[in-house]
């Protein structure tokens, strides 16, 4: 299949800054470079953009992430990076930047941001202008910076070896978790189906994104399991633990997301203390929907998004740092949606002596599927279309709705977090969940609120 086949969708102002681009000769020196602590996207945008721009040198900062090094010290033969140390600075004519945007983010360019008569082109999809004073600026909310650069290799009829095209796929399922974090685009996707046709190896890509988990690894996450403890914080459950490390040790990150999902809570915070340092290394995770990790972490000084971040302290106990953590917690103000957002009110009943022919009648002039039974003003039952299809005769048609209706009625409480009304829901396999407040009903969540939910459909 040609690489033609694929329809990639650009504005007007794109394709005319890739025609000027792709029809000019390029000045003699051109290096590329991506930020440091190299991951895939990094290493596949500085692939796929030298092969973009033709003669430009790739160049490799020597801050490479494990899973990256592991990968090029199989593929030595294949891609031939230079370090920044063996090149002439001064005799650079074009900088050629990729998946960054700040000086900060590179390695050893100090010299080069001072001099103005350097061209410089930045690709990036990270959000933010950056301070990088660039001729060609090419910034998009794409998944992955690969993605920008396959597409312009895609409009260049420029196909990928196999092996390149697994490295850009890499790249590609690094940034976008596999195509399922809430920044991938369909333009990631297009260009990761292009890939494939161009017979990337996704036995190859399972193996080297496979996260840095060894024996050193799995000793902290059974330390940190052996200790685990859940805490009640607002409406979440939390866990915090604290733990002495020695050195660098990769995979740190990885390690506290398996740790949240083992303890089961809504958010972990590690406090990882480094005595030779003399820091501590604080790595929280969040679940979808719940705090506000990177804000959190902010206050700390750090950074981060909504489900990941961290930040280092310096000087400081970690009895200390879970202190300050937990008032950055109590400080954060986040309102996440309550369960009163989310229910319906009021809640329609029967009592519990209505035939079982009327209650029928009720739910399909409300066309429900089922509703709580209330004696008074107390929850005595649900009812639902199930119960009803399990009647054979007359006489059950006629009995009460009390002789059918369940009595163990799972309820939640307005203090709930809705992840947790959404967990009990699926825990049971129920339609419907009454919400209690001093006793009463008032309001209930149903599947059709749960989707309204998980879609994010309820204004912000
Ligand atoms: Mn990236």
């Amino acid at each position: 299949m040609q690489a033609a086949n694929f329809q990639v969708t650009k504005n007007r102002q794109n394709a005319v800054l890739m025609s000027a681009l792709l029809s000019t000769k390029g000045p003699e020196v051109q290096i590329v470079i991506p930020h440091k602590n190299v991951d895939f996207d990094a290493l596949a945008s500085l692939a796929a953009a030298s092969m973009l721009y033709g003669e430009a040198k790739p160049v490799l900062p020597t801050s490479v992430n494990p899973n990256v090094r592991a990968f090029l010290s199989i593929h030595k033969d294949i891609f031939s990076f230079e370090p920044l140390k063996s090149l002439d600075l001064e005799a650079i004519d074009r900088l050629i930047v990729v998946d960054a945007n700040r000086w900060g983010r590179l390695e050893g360019t100090g010299h080069l941001a001072k001099r103005s008569d350097l061209d410089i082109h930045v690709w990036d999809h990270h959000p933010g202008v950056g301070d990088i004073n660039a001729s060609l600026r090419r910034q998009e909310a794409l998944g992955a910076a690969t993605t920008m650069l396959v597409e312009a290799l895609m409009e260049k009829h420029v196909l990928p070896s196999p092996i390149h095209a697994t490295l850009f796929l890499a790249g590609i399922y690094e940034d976008t978790g596999h195509l399922t974090f809430p920044s991938t685009t369909p333009r990631d996707l297009r260009a990761a189906a292009f890939l494939l046709e161009m017979h990337a190896d996704l036995k190859v890509i399972q193996a080297v994104l496979r996260p840095t988990y060894g024996p050193r690894q799995k000793e902290i996450l059974f330390h940190l399991l052996a200790d685990a403890k859940r805490i009640n914080f607002k409406a979440y459950k939390i866990s915090i633990a604290r733990m002495d490390i020695e050195g660098h040790v990769p995979g740190l990150a990885e390690v506290v997301s398996m740790y949240r999902n083992i303890v089961n809570v809504d958010v972990a915070f590690v406090i990882f203390r480094d005595r030779q340092k003399d820091r501590c290394m604080v790595i929280g995770r969040s679940g979808a929907d719940s705090l506000d990790v990177g804000a959190v972490m902010r206050l700390l000084g750090g950074g981060g998004h909504s489900g990941a971040g961290s930040a280092m302290v310096k000087s400081a106990e970690p009895e200390g740092v879970e202190t300050w953590l937990m008032e950055a917690m109590q400080d954060y103000r986040q309102l996440p949606v309550q369960i009163s957002d989310l229910m319906s009110f009021p809640v329609e009943s029967v009592p519990p002596d209505m035939p079982m022919r009327e209650v029928e009648a009720v739910l399909n002039r409300l066309g429900y599927s089922g509703m709580v039974v209330i004696d008074g003003e107390k929850l005595v039952g649900v009812i639902s279309r199930r119960d009803l299809n399990k009647l054979t005769n007359d006489g059950q048609w006629r009995s009460p709705v009390k002789a059918f209706m369940s009595t163990n009625v799972i309820t939640v409480t307005p203090l709930h977090s809705v992840a947790e009304a959404m967990r009990l829901l699926v825990k049971h396999d129920i339609g419907r969940l009454p919400v209690i407040e001093n006793g009463r009903v008032i309001g209930i969540i149903s599947r059709s609120d749960a989707m309204i939910y998980y879609y994010d459909l309820i204004p912000e």
